[in-house]
């Protein structure tokens, strides 16, 4: 009890600290979380999805994952916050939260690429704090990684992804061949009940839907615009934070092999990928002190979808 009360939201941590924070909140709150390990890394590394769930079978699921790509460190530290802050209000039963849980379990996965994570930490070297890809053998010995969101099954090999191993947007051999997105993506096919796929990245200030690898509409293009736009200013509502809508393609660029897409086209509506603070003033180095007020105006972002599947 004492470590999470003492635990700092406003600094980053490394996957051990993160690791431990969750089963501290477990052990906290075991009524509604549990932990799963979906499988190991490239380097032999446990990969936890923690289940918010008030119980029953397979019922409708939202999934959220951060920090697929390594550098982008306010992912991880805004999935921390809020798995702090689910848990905080469903027990002190803040309205939103207990009727979202009634409908719907959430799955969240706060550190999707642990190898390259554990990376950005061996040195204040700048080189090892932005990598961004996993940490597999590629074909290049002198070019390991694979870029984790371009690696899945959506058309593969298509516009804005590399073949070259030695590219920040590298696809990797074949489709899944990076053992993470092979773990996530059996998660969430033998699951068989998710409605919602939200991805946090940063930076740029972002809420996407797909297509990321054309620039045509997906069906539900319309629906996917308005709520994403709702959510954008439900987040902009707290500091005044100002988000850019759009498709992936027409957001911010080409990308083939990515999550967003792969979700949407198997059937999970409501897919989303969040570029979070800021535009660029520190882009990945992000200041500590902003990790609060980050993950404070995305939960509201994210409690307008949750809350938009719920009634759909
Ligand atoms: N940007 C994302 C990237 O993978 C993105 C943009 C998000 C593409 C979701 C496709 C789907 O390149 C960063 N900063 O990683
Ligand atoms: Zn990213």
């Amino acid at each position: 009890e004492r470590k999470t009360k003492s635990f700092n939201f406003a600094a980053y941590h490394d996957l051990e600290t993160i690791y431990k924070f969750m089963d501290t909140l477990v052990d906290k709150h075991s009524n509604l979380i549990s932990k799963e390990r979906i499988g190991s890394t490239f380097e032999n590394r446990p990969m936890y999805v923690l289940k918010f769930s008030t119980g029953g079978e397979k019922k409708p699921a939202i999934w959220i994952d951060a920090g697929i790509h390594a550098r982008e460190w306010i992912s991880h530290a805004t999935a921390v916050w809020l798995a702090n802050r689910i848990a905080t209000d469903f027990e002190k039963n803040r309205a939103l939260v207990p009727s979202i849980l009634g409908h719907v379990d959430i799955y969240l996965m706060i550190v999707a690429n642990p190898d390259g994570y554990v990376f950005t930490h061996h040195s204040p070297n700048t080189h090892y704090r932005l990598w961004r890809k996993s940490r597999s053998v590629t074909s290049n010995p002198k070019c390991p990684g694979v870029d984790l969101n371009r690696n899945w099954d959506a058309h593969f090999g298509g516009p804005g992804a590399s073949d070259d191993p030695c590219a920040e947007d590298y696809r990797g051999p074949s489709v899944q061949s990076e053992i993470e997105v092979k773990n996530i993506a059996d998660f969430i096919m033998s699951h068989g009940n998710f409605k919602s796929f939200m991805t946090l990245h940063s930076y740029k200030q972002l809420l996407m839907y797909p297509y990321g690898y054309s620039g045509t509409d997906a069906p539900d293009k319309p629906e996917l615009h308005d709520v994403a736009t709702q959510a954008s200013k439900a987040l902009n509502s707290w500091h005044g934070t100002v988000y850019k809508v759009g498709s992936i393609f027409h957001t911010i660029e080409p990308a083939s092999g990515a999550s967003a897409d792969w979700a949407y086209l198997r059937g999970i509506k409501y897919s989303f990928a969040f570029e979070l603070r800021d535009t660029g003033k520190y882009g990945f180095l992000l200041p500590a002190d902003q990790i609060v007020s980050t993950a404070t105006e995305t939960w509201l972002a994210l409690k307008y979808i949750m809350k938009h599947v719920c009634d759909h």
